[in-house]
């Protein structure tokens, strides 16, 4: 899976996208992620890429013309699934669509700010619009960083274990077991005995049974 990034904070990029299970996805060839300086593709001296609104009111909008020459620069390499637009007034993301979009080859994701992006860009280049949640971020990094990991871990090999993904809460609409490491017991407070039984089946009729309540208390809205 190939997923390239546009931004114009591409700093905000470095932490999070370059640790653990994502740079291990990177370092064996499994993932290629690009982060994309929306900058490099301004027209003016002062690397503007952000103007007033037509009409006037608060805040800059992000202008159509580099991200059109940005994104016409990797079409002109590769074929892109999905040019993917990080909005708060997107769909609200969901492992569903995580599992969907794990299965492309080629995406882009574009990160809005200030005000957002031309309408043009829209209604012209964008093929799918997201949003991580009903509440406002200052810019739509977070949420691509949010997308990128979420599908990262979905590509085969990326896990050690492959079973690990689809054990994951949200995977066949039930929320993960409680899980336990050793010590088996300390201060009094004991692990449920029959995950130490060496019984196999009737350690997955328990964490089966587990996850079904704790799906049934915490999100209920899951089981409809
Ligand atoms: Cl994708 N962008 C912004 N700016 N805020 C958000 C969001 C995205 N998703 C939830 N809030």
């Amino acid at each position: 899976m190939r997923i390239d990034i546009i931004t114009c904070l591409p700093n905000l990029f470095e932490g999070p996208l370059t640790q653990s299970i994502v740079r291990r996805s990177m370092d064996k060839g499994l993932v290629q992620l690009e982060i994309h300086n929306l900058r490099d593709y301004a027209d003016n001296k002062h690397k503007h890429v952000d103007d007033y609104a037509f009409g006037g009111g608060a805040g800059m909008v992000l202008m159509l013309k580099p991200i059109d020459k940005c994104i016409a620069d990797l079409k002109s390499k590769r074929t892109y699934d999905e040019v993917i637009y990080l909005t708060p007034d997107g769909t609200t993301y969901n492992q569903s669509i995580a599992n969907q979009f794990s299965l492309k080859k080629n995406l882009i994701l574009l990160c809005g700010h200030y005000k957002g992006v031309d309408q043009r860009v829209r209604e012209h280049l964008v093929t799918k619009e997201i949003s991580i949640g009903d509440y406002v971020l200052s810019g739509g990094e977070l949420a691509a960083m949010v997308l990128a990991d979420s599908l990262i871990r979905l590509v085969p090999g990326v896990l050690n274990d492959e079973t690990s993904a689809l054990s994951d809460s949200f995977q066949n609409n039930l929320l993960a077991p409680p899980v336990y490491t050793r010590p088996s017991e300390y201060k009094g407070w004991k692990v449920p005995e029959v995950l130490t039984s060496g019984h196999g089946v009737k350690i997955e009729a328990w964490k089966n049974e587990q996850a079904l309540r704790r799906t049934e208390e915490r999100r209920p809205d899951l089981l409809e």
